[in-house]
């Protein structure tokens, strides 16, 4: 299902299975010189809290391997590639991202890796919270008993 929204002008692309996982259209500027991207709060469906982002990855290094219980995220590969398992509990997805106008909402209390990084790989992260720790569950035991 693709969605355009006019008053907020970004569209959303669901993957229609079992989890709620979007894909974000960033708008952007095309130029025969180059493009740009343009993140707004409205570009996303939550209000931008922090942005961070992960570099000089090492190709086989896995990240992430936890959920946030409150925290929503959007993931754009600004540079390069990686993929992103993304785990409910019942079923579980692969995404590769490899576009910098395209971002992979990832609402809470989904569990998450990273792995796969490309040379040079840079993954750009809008979050709707400052950091907390107490947010995470690392262990995936425990996030599945937290889905019962
Ligand atoms: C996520 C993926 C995509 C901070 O102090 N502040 C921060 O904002 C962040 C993100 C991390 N940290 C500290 C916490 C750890 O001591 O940096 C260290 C490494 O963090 P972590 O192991 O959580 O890194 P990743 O790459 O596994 O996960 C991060 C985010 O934490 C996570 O929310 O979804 O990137």
């Amino acid at each position: 299902m693709v969605r355009f929204d006019e008053n907020k002008g970004f569209s959303r692309h669901k993957l229609d299975r079992i989890m709620n996982i979007e894909i974000i259209d960033i708008p952007k500027n095309e130029k025969k010189q180059g493009n740009i991207a343009i993140i707004e709060n409205n570009t996303v469906p939550f209000e931008i809290k922090r942005v961070y982002y992960l570099y000089d990855i090492p190709s086989s290094a896995k990240r992430g391997g936890h959920s946030h219980k409150s925290i929503q995220q959007v993931l754009i590969a600004i540079s390069g590639s990686f993929d992103v398992i993304l785990k409910d509990g019942i079923s579980s997805e692969k995404i590769t991202l490899n576009k910098p106008d395209k971002g992979l909402l990832i609402k809470n209390n989904i569990w998450r890796e990273l792995e796969n990084f490309s040379s040079g790989a840079v993954c750009l992260v809008l979050a709707s919270a400052v950091y907390d720790e107490e947010d995470y569950i690392r262990n995936f035991k425990e996030y599945l008993k937290s889905k019962k």
